[in-house]
């Protein structure tokens, strides 16, 4: 019998990540469609007309795409582990940080991967300033959510794997264990987690994998951009 609740992924995506660690820590039943995110299905065109991205998640007859709005669905949809704080303010604080690890660390720190030259020095700094002030938010707390893992350790749970594989295929230093030490301390304690550590993808794929996208988005848009 066909699952009541689905969710469109890519097995590389960040993002897809945060939307099944949700479902696993409020245990929730879901069949999980893998997206060929290059050459995109027409599932997929339908259920994200307007991005056309993973993740999407279906519940019976409802489509949620964007992850941190799928997030936010869930926990409001399923009670049970709470993910986001009760606090209205602690909420506020809680997307705000979401939303400013996707603008001002995923971003740049993606772009630091597979750009060159002065370009890529500053993508580092801004990748760094963001860690900065993300260290800042974190320092005295082991996880963002207090005693267990919430919104926030899921919006920023791309960190702690797909960071250091960035800087690996970007041959760059952006994390350091001595200016980060609660960022370290976090990522050790979000890694070590069985649900997490499980659902996580092979390191050596993901390498291969983000060498070639790197390689298409130099080619395909780096070079692009200077030669116009
Ligand atoms: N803001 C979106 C970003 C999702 C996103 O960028 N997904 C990528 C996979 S990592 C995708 O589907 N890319 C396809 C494309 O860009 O055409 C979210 O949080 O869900």
């Amino acid at each position: 019998m066909a699952k009541e609740v689905k969710l469109v992924g890519f097995w590389a995506s960040p993002y897809v990540y945060r939307v099944e660690w949700a479902l696993k820590l409020k245990g929730i039943d879901y069949e999980y469609l893998e997206e060929d995110i290059i050459n995109k299905s027409t599932r997929l065109l339908e259920l994200n007309p307007v991005h056309k991205k993973v993740p999407v998640l279906v519940h019976g007859q409802k489509v949620i795409p964007e992850s941190c709005v799928i997030l936010e669905y869930i926990d409001e949809t399923w009670e049970q582990n709470p993910l986001l704080p009760k606090d209205p303010h602690e909420r506020a604080v809680a997307r705000f940080w979401a939303k400013y690890g996707d603008e001002k660390l995923l971003r740049p720190s993606w772009k630091a991967m597979w750009s060159i030259g002065e370009d890529k020095e500053k993508a580092i700094e801004e990748s760094i300033e963001a860690l900065e002030k993300i260290e800042g938010e974190l320092k005295g707390k082991k996880l963002f959510g207090g005693e267990g893992i919430g919104y926030l350790d899921l919006a920023l749970g791309w960190i702690p794997y797909w960071l250091p594989v960035e800087e690996e295929v970007g041959g760059m230093q952006i994390l350091q264990e001595e200016k980060f030490p609660a960022i370290t301390a976090w990522m050790n304690k979000f890694l070590s987690h069985p649900m997490i550590k499980e659902t996580l993808p092979p390191r050596a794929e993901t390498l291969v994998y983000f060498k070639k996208r790197g390689e298409t988005f130099y080619n395909r848009y780096y070079l692009k951009e200077k030669e116009n």
